[in-house]
């Protein structure tokens, strides 16, 4: 689902910190709540940043801990991934249960368990490849759920993940690198008293390298660090890392006010951000006062916005293009829409009007649906490839039941490898 957008608000400056004004907070909890129950499949995200922001008592967070519950001990043994495991690790430790005896559907899974195997999994590939099963974003969530939840290990996962943010040749993107850095400031505090001096330095060193580079590309992104999604991860990193940084101080009002002039629709891009305007991390999610928490003002509004039926049509022109796997193609067609369509509404169309070479199939995801195939060429995990968004030549930055394109965009979606 996605969320009416917020008003235009102005900030509070206080000394020594920043806060977020509260007509904003209350909207983007009323975002999430109203998600809370309703995302399909339940979002991990979602719990953890309602947790954090002390709203953990309503009735839709008790029932998303359910369908959380009823999927890990559905899922976990079978096919999620390290980084799902890691994300409901910490929903589950910011709801103050232990991830290590879930009972659901009169089963009970220890995702601990889970957890620590599919992380030596990712381990010992990245020995091997040079790279993890998955992403170093889901390596960095398998550090940091293993670290907070102080029973796993963790340390050779933590010394790739640091080597890999301190190698010049790295091209992680701003989210993997305020991920990655979350997860080695935990790491750095809990090695604090185990006498890993030598560790230490090394996490010492990535934390703070990549917390300087973040406030470099705040001062010349005018308060963003890479793009408006990215930024809350980057400032959830910057909220924990002031001690790594000092004695430079982090203009937080500039980034703040960057943020909050954003019109945030998806309830998972408002659930990392929301934690770092509350001054809160995902490192909090452990020490959540259960007991204390809170609820949300229920929903006032609500609906998707979508297309007026009397809008105007525009012209898009849409190409299919693989020049990576099998037999290359590149079709190119052009359809009619509705103007404020989202960009699902020209793959279809195209679809319609061409199913030899438009066909496509999405997948439901925490941002939304996802393009997992296109013309039968599918997507693999395995193989890193994906189909990549783009308008022109520039990547797009949402996906396609977020992005609206303008009348004669020339859309792309490239087969490519990640
Ligand atoms: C890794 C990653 C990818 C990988 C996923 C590979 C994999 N199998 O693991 C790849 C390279 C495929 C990818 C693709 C895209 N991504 Co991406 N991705 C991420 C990243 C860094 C981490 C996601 C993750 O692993 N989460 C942890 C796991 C455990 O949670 P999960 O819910 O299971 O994660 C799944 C979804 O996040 C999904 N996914 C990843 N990206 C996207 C994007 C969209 C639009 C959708 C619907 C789903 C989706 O793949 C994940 C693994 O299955 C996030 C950063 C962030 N801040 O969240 C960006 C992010 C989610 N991606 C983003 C974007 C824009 C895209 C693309 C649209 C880029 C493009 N121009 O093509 C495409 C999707 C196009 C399509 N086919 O529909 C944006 C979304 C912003 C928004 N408002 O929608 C983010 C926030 C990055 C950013 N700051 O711009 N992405
Ligand atoms: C923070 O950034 C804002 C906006 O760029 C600027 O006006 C302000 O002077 C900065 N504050 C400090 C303390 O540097
Ligand atoms: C695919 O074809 C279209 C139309 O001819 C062209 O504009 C586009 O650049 C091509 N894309 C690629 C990646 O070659």
């Amino acid at each position: 689902m996605l969320c009416a957008a917020l008003s235009v608000v102005a900030l509070l400056g206080l000394a020594g910190g920043c806060t977020a004004p509260h007509d904003a907070v209350t909207q983007m909890l009323q975002c999430l709540e109203g998600s809370a129950d309703t995302d399909e499949p339940p979002n991990p995200s979602i719990l953890l940043a309602l947790n954090l922001a002390g709203a953990g008592k309503s009735s839709g967070c008790k029932q998303l801990l359910q369908e959380l519950k009823e999927t890990a001990v559905k899922r976990a043994p079978k096919d999620m991934t390290s980084g799902e495991l890691a994300l409901y690790t910490l929903a589950l430790l910011s709801s103050c249960q232990s991830p290590q005896q879930v009972e659901a559907l009169g089963h009970t899974v220890d995702l601990l368990h889970w957890l620590q195997k599919r992380t030596d999994e990712e381990v010992a590939y990245l020995e091997v490849e040079d790279t993890p099963q998955t992403t170093f974003y889901q390596l960095g969530l398998d550090v940091l759920a293993l670290c907070l939840e102080g029973t796993g290990s963790y340390e050779v996962a933590a010394v790739m993940l640091a080597k890999e943010v301190l190698s010049p040749r790295n091209g992680l993107s701003v989210d993997t690198r305020a991920m990655a850095t979350l997860a080695l400031t935990c790491a750095h505090g809990q090695l604090a008293t185990a006498g890993f001096d030598e560790l230490r330095e090394l996490l010492r060193d990535a934390v703070t390298t990549t917390a300087n580079a973040f406030l470099d590309e705040q001062e010349q992104g005018n308060g963003l660090i890479g793009n408006i999604y990215s930024t809350g991860l980057a400032l959830q990193a910057l909220t924990a890392t002031a001690e790594f940084y000092a004695p430079r101080e982090w203009n937080c009002s500039q980034a703040f006010s960057a943020v909050l002039h954003h019109h945030f629709q998806q309830p998972t891009a408002i659930a990392q951000v929301l934690p770092a305007l509350l001054g809160q991390t995902y490192l909090d999610a452990a020490g959540v006062d259960c007991a204390a928490a809170g609820t949300v003002q229920p929903l006032a509004q609500g609906g998707k916005d979508r297309a007026d039926q009397a809008s105007p049509l525009i012209t898009v022109y849409y190409s299919v293009v693989n020049k990576l796997r099998g037999a290359h193609f590149n079709y190119t067609t052009q359809v009619h829409v509705p103007a404020g369509s989202v960009l699902l509404a020209v793959l279809q169309a195209a679809q319609e009007q061409d199913p030899t070479h438009f066909s496509f199939q999405t997948k439901a995801t925490s941002w939304g649906a996802m393009v997992v195939s296109i013309n039968g060429l599918a997507a693999s995990t395995t193989d890193k490839t994906y189909w990549q968004l783009l308008s022109g030549s520039n990547a797009l930055e949402q996906g396609i039941d977020a992005y609206k394109p303008q009348d004669e965009e020339h859309i792309q979606a490239i087969y490519s490898t990640y």
